[in-house]
């Protein structure tokens, strides 16, 4: 039996690490990291790459398109699933408008050709709902980079290379692998006498207990705790006054929210020793450090303002590009930057909320569907993206999802969205069509890999943007091309030199200029045929736009111009699109990947590139966040923050463990290793409620309710639970845990962003019965 090691990309998160696949009878059987690929350099994989065949390879795939008849789902054509969908959602768009309809998902980390197209389809529609988990995980971060540099589109990551002290800020990285090869970073700052390890998370998680500094705060205390550490900054005369003076455009109105700021007090409402606070400044004051957030801040209560103010740290300590934290840099944009003050950006119509980076709050979704305004959303595409289990209140998801006139659904298994759907399509995973992630730069280098396929066709199923395509083109938003562009697109393929078919189709587009919008949609027609895919298109076109070449990146890895057609590389627009095919040839070529680009390594000057605000300044104060200091007092916190007596827990609706994956590990052959499904509790708290270990509890909040069994550790701080977010996933006739959604609430949302508040959950614990001996 042939057995064969292909070289690929692991699929389900966004460092995408290096993998190698060994396929026998078109079916993975074992997966290992790839030395040759160098960002997870050193061979770097976890273990839910390395489970990736529990994840492609089941009985529970998806193989035919099905459509909702009654109460089950009966197997159809492509053909008809196609043209019954394009019929009725261009019913619904004639009679109703384009604000009815909305797209939500295409945001797994490791995969965003998805996203990439649904973005070229909303634009064709007509529409701007893009409902994914930026509106859950980043929307407070991404606005604030935006009031900061004016342009949400930027991303501060630590530089480890180059940084002393690595810090974690809610985000559990040793075990949800959030950085590249995190545990190798990790272990090095943990184990090297002269660098810090520093964590701040009010438990004990694995990344704390590696940590040399543990900033054990009060849970949902962070913009306090930041306020009150600039604060002491600045009394002490500490802060980086040249960087400020320099790069700092409003600092005189924005030092008025510390100067003078009781920081005793907070750091006591925080729970934070003073001394403890003095020695974490002095180091962030006199070390270079580097800083990476995630859900515990994002997610946590003020989650807007925690970004805020910490980008505002970083200017503070002078630790903001010129050293410590770099901007991540990728061949791609991740999303549109937005200005929500732009008239032409849609609000909701029933929460009025706005979009940060093209992406709407998840939070709001249900409303918007259950709304009474006539052009309430009554048509969803949805792709890549489980929202009846990761969006806030279940109850209530599940329940807009029904009242939905269309529900249309890609998944590789029946989700538990995908059960509500009209119509659930089969697409095929990363390992089964070329996908790529535009999550690439790891400082010094910009790494570009296409995930190559490493499984054959299987069944009925197909590539999630070419369905789109076809679903689009069924519905007359694509316009014919003439035959002469696709002959140059199978030529460009077949000889390698694709810059006579750009040319051509950007002639045709021009020549018709309400073409032009549908440059990307004409550009996939033509090509995805030669190419094989959908994805390897926009992979193409992306990097071919990609604002690497001309800015140097690409230039200072050393690439240059193909040299199909010498003579056209000295016109510089001509040579910046040549020298970017010649990368893509590389990348198509290299399964491993290879580097496209390599960063500006004047600090300076790559600050300057990416402040987009007219003064070439960054901001350090908005109406917005003025308007929201005075919550962030020791006296409103301490308020805030003192725990109700209906609901005296507060608990943390996610936690990850190291083998569930959001909704992508289903498969129960995984549970095998994985942590199991329960609700994590202090032993100081499991003895109030009389609970042991094991013992059946129940866990009531304000939306909802379920039950989980007692895990008993000092890994959770007093009075703050966890339950883990992937469960509550059906596979045959197995659903394990309850999707902890169930228990969040659509309304408890940041008021500036309307990002959700799931690492804040206020809750009652009760113990339902004693575990089975
Ligand atoms: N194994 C596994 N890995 C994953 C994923 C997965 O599902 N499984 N998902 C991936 C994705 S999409 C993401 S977004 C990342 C998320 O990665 P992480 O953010 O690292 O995930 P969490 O387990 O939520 O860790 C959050 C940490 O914040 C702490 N925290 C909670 N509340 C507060 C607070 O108020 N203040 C502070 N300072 N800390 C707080 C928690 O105690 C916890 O240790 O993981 C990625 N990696
Ligand atoms: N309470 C709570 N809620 C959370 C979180 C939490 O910690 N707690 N975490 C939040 C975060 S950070 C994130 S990133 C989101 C994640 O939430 P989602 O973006 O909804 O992602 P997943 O749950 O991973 O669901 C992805 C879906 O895509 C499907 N899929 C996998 N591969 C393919 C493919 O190749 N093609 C297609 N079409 N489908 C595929 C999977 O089967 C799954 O149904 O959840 C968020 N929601
Ligand atoms: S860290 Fe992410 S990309 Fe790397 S193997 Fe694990 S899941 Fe895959
Ligand atoms: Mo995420």
């Amino acid at each position: 039996m042939k057995m064969e090691w292909k070289k690929t990309q692991c699929n389900l998160c966004a460092e995408s690490c290096g993998l190698e696949m060994l396929v026998r009878d078109n079916e993975i059987v074992d997966v290992r990291p790839d030395p040759d690929t160098k960002r997870t350099a050193g061979a770097y994989c976890c273990r839910k790459g390395r489970s990736s065949k529990y994840f492609a390879n089941h009985d529970q795939r998806l193989d035919y398109p099905l459509k909702k008849v009654g109460d089950h789902f009966e197997r159809v054509s492509w053909e008809q699933a196609i043209q019954e969908i394009a019929e009725k959602t261009n019913a619904i768009l004639d009679k109703h408008g384009p604000r009815t309809f909305a797209y939500v998902g295409g945001a797994l980390a490791g995969a965003q050709g998805d996203g990439a197209f649904a973005g070229f389809m909303l634009n064709a529609i007509g529409s701007q709902y893009m409902y994914n988990p930026i509106g859950i995980e980043f929307g407070g971060h991404w606005w604030s980079h935006g009031k900061i540099f004016g342009d949400q589109s930027v991303f501060l990551e630590p530089d480890d290379r180059n940084i002393d002290v690595l810090m974690f800020w809610g985000s559990n990285s040793y075990v949800t692998h959030n950085i590249g090869t995190a545990r190798f970073i990790i272990r090095e700052f943990s184990e090297d006498p002269d660098k810090l390890l520093i964590d701040v998370d009010p438990r004990l998680s694995e990344t704390a207990r590696m940590a040399d500094m543990h900033i054990h705060n009060r849970v949902g205390s962070d913009s306090l705790l930041l306020r009150g550490l600039i604060a002491l900054i600045l009394d002490k005369g500490w802060q980086d006054q040249k960087f400020l003076d320099r790069w700092v455009g409003d600092w005189d109105r924005a030092k008025g929210w510390y100067e003078g700021f009781d920081y005793r007090k907070a750091f006591e409402v925080a729970r934070v020793p003073l001394a403890q606070m003095e020695q974490f400044a002095r180091i962030l004051t006199t070390r270079t450090w580097g800083v990476h957030p995630d859900l515990g801040m994002f997610c946590g209560r003020n989650n807007t303002t925690n970004s805020f103010l910490l980008l505002s740290l970083m200017a503070v300590t002078g630790n903001m590009q010129v050293k410590g934290n770099v901007m991540l840099d990728g061949f791609a944009a991740v999303g549109k930057s937005v200005d929500e003050n732009d008239p032409k950006v849609w609000r909701t119509l029933e929460t009025k909320r706005f979009p940060v980076l093209g992406a709407y709050p998840a939070g709001v979704l249900a409303d918007e569907i259950l709304s009474k305004n006539p052009e309430h959303l009554r048509c969803l595409f949805v792709s890549y993206g489980n929202p009846a289990r990761s969006f806030p209140d279940s109850k209530r998801v599940s329940q807009a999802l029904d009242s939905l006139d269309l529900l249309v659904d890609i998944d590789i298994v029946m989700s538990e969205t995908a059960r509500h759907a009209d119509y659930v399509l089969p697409g095929k995973t990363g390992y089964e069509t070329p996908e790529f992630t535009v999550f690439q730069g790891t400082p010094p280098n910009i790494e570009c890999q296409l995930r190559q396929p490493v499984i054959g066709q299987i069944a009925e199923r197909r590539e999630d943007t070419s369905i789109w395509f076809d679903i689009l083109d069924a519905m007359g938003y694509i316009p014919d091309i003439p035959d002469s562009l696709y002959r140059a697109a199978e030529k460009a393929v077949a000889t390698n030199d694709r810059m006579p078919f750009l040319f051509k189709l950007a002639g045709f587009a021009a020549s018709r200029p309400k073409y032009m919008s549908k440059l990307p949609l004409l550009l996939c027609k033509a090509m995805r045929g030669p190419m094989g895919s959908v994805n390897k298109t926009l992979m193409w076109a992306a990097l071919v736009t990609s604002p690497m070449v001309g800015s140097g990146m690409a230039e200072r890895a050393g690439w240059g111009p193909t040299d199909k057609h010498p003579f056209l590389n000295k016109i510089p627009a001509y040579r910046n699109l040549s020298v970017m095919d010649n990368v893509f040839q590389a990348v198509a070529d290299t399964p491993q990947g290879v580097v496209a680009g390599t960063y500006d390594p004047d600090g300076e000057r790559s600050l300057k590139k990416h402040i987009k605000h007219k003064d070439g300044k960054l901001h350090l104060w908005c109406a917005e966040v003025d308007g929201y200091m005075p919550r962030l007092t020791p006296e409103a916190e301490e308020n805030a923050l003192t725990i109700e007596r209906e609901y005296p827990y507060v608990l943390s609706a996610g936690r990850h463990s190291d083998d569930g994956h959001n909704g992508c590990m289903r498969n129960p052959a995984t549970y095998v290793y994985r942590n199991p499904y329960t609700i994590l509790m202090n032993p100081l708290d499991a003895r109030e409620l009389g609970i042991m270990e094991g013992d059946e509890a129940r866990v009531i909040t304000r939306a909802g309710e379920l039950t989980a069994p007692a895990e008993i550790s000092f890994q959770a701080a007093r009075g703050y639970m966890l339950i883990p977010h992937h469960f509550g996933l059906t596979f045959g006739d197995v659903t394990v845990g309850t999707g902890v959604n169930i228990l969040t609430s659509h309304t408890e949302i940041d008021d500036l962003t309307g990002n959700p508040l799931i690492r804040y959950v206020p809750c009652r614990v009760e113990k339902l019965k004693g575990a089975a001996v």
